[in-house]
């Protein structure tokens, strides 16, 4: 008989704070998983499904934060979180608030110093899935807060599947991984969408084309670690090749996608920053040595 984890054996009540699609998706999460769950939404009605399975519906946001010791919050965005956070204080002393909001990281140090002030540990939390993901072993959680707070929760946290992460001890840095990572993932899908829209201008389907991108993707991850490394070394072999190079190819890329009336502002954002780059000198360091110029944005 396999020995039941700490996650198997752990009923911790939970609060969920905001039911939209993805505080549902937590909500029924801890359902599934036997966590007594209260729940709240500032339109009542979204609710319904969730008391159906076994949830308690509180009439205030207090009343809700009130009755459990882990507090999950999970509403549109800061100001929503601001304006529930108005109302749940005095209930809040002793117990783990995280919030899995989407925010900025001086908006999760603020939440941190205003939960100290009100007695309550704070964990801030950036989720990288889908809702349907939640509960599942896709996606990623990551938290940053008190370690203690984390490790103590970490159990019940775990039932919202995926790997679930803990950053550090500093409220902020979930969401600057959440936020680096997401802007990673914007840059990367509006480039692919130009390249479809290149490819497409000239009758080629998106599907015909997409496997010779995700091939390229594949073996993207040396070079990924190499930049990284660079990175911090403030050494730029010629990683992707030199900078010299790339200033020529980028020329014709721009030209090309021009020929097909695709808009060419980000590349020739990118080819600023080249152009900068090499006419200090650089010419022949690598793509990675672009960061000087990006940390440095030109007076
Ligand atoms: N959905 C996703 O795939 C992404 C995945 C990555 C992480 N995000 C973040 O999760 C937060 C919640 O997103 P969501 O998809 O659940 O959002 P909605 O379905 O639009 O639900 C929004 C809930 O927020 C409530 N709300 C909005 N304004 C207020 C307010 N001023 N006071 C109280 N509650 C408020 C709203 O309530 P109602 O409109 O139903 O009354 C919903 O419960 C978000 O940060 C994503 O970036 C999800």
């Amino acid at each position: 008989m396999p020995s039941m984890s700490a996650a198997d054996n752990d009923r911790t009540p939970v609060t969920v704070l905001g039911l939209g699609a993805m505080g549902t998706a937590l909500a029924t999460t801890f359902l599934e998983n036997g966590h007594p769950t209260t729940v709240w939404n500032r339109s009542t009605d979204k609710a319904e499904e969730l008391v159906a399975k076994g949830a308690v519906r509180a009439a205030s946001a207090p009343d809700a934060a009130a009755a459990s010791p882990l507090v999950v919050l999970c509403v549109l965005d800061h100001h929503a979180v601001s304006e529930i956070l108005d109302t749940v204080g005095d209930a809040l002393p002793g117990r783990v608030l995280v919030n899995l909001t989407s925010g900025t990281p001086a908006q999760a140090r603020a939440a941190a110093r205003w939960a100290a002030e009100h007695g309550a540990d704070y964990l801030d939390g950036g989720i990288l899935a889908d809702p349907q993901d939640i509960g599942t072993s896709n996606g990623f959680l990551l938290y940053s807060g008190p370690q203690d707070a984390f490790e103590t929760r970490e159990a019940t946290l775990k039932a919202l599947g995926g790997v679930t992460t803990y950053i550090g001890t500093d409220a902020g840095q979930a969401a600057v991984y959440f936020m680096a990572l997401i802007g990673v993932g914007y840059e990367t899908w509006i480039s692919y969408l130009h390249t479809l829209a290149l490819v497409g201008a000239e009758n080629i389907k998106a599907t015909t084309f997409a496997p010779f991108v995700t091939g390229m993707f594949s073996g993207m991850n040396e070079l990924l670690t190499a930049m990284a490394r660079a990175t911090d070394d403030g050494y730029y072999p010629p990683d992707a090749g030199p900078l010299g190079v790339h200033a020529a190819l980028m020329d014709d890329l721009i030209a090309t996608r021009q020929a097909s009336g695709i808009d060419v502002e980000r590349l020739e954002h990118v080819k600023s920053l080249i152009d900068r780059r090499v006419a200090e000198g650089h010419g022949a360091d690598g793509f990675s040595s672009l960061i000087e110029t990006i940390g440095n944005p030109s007076t």
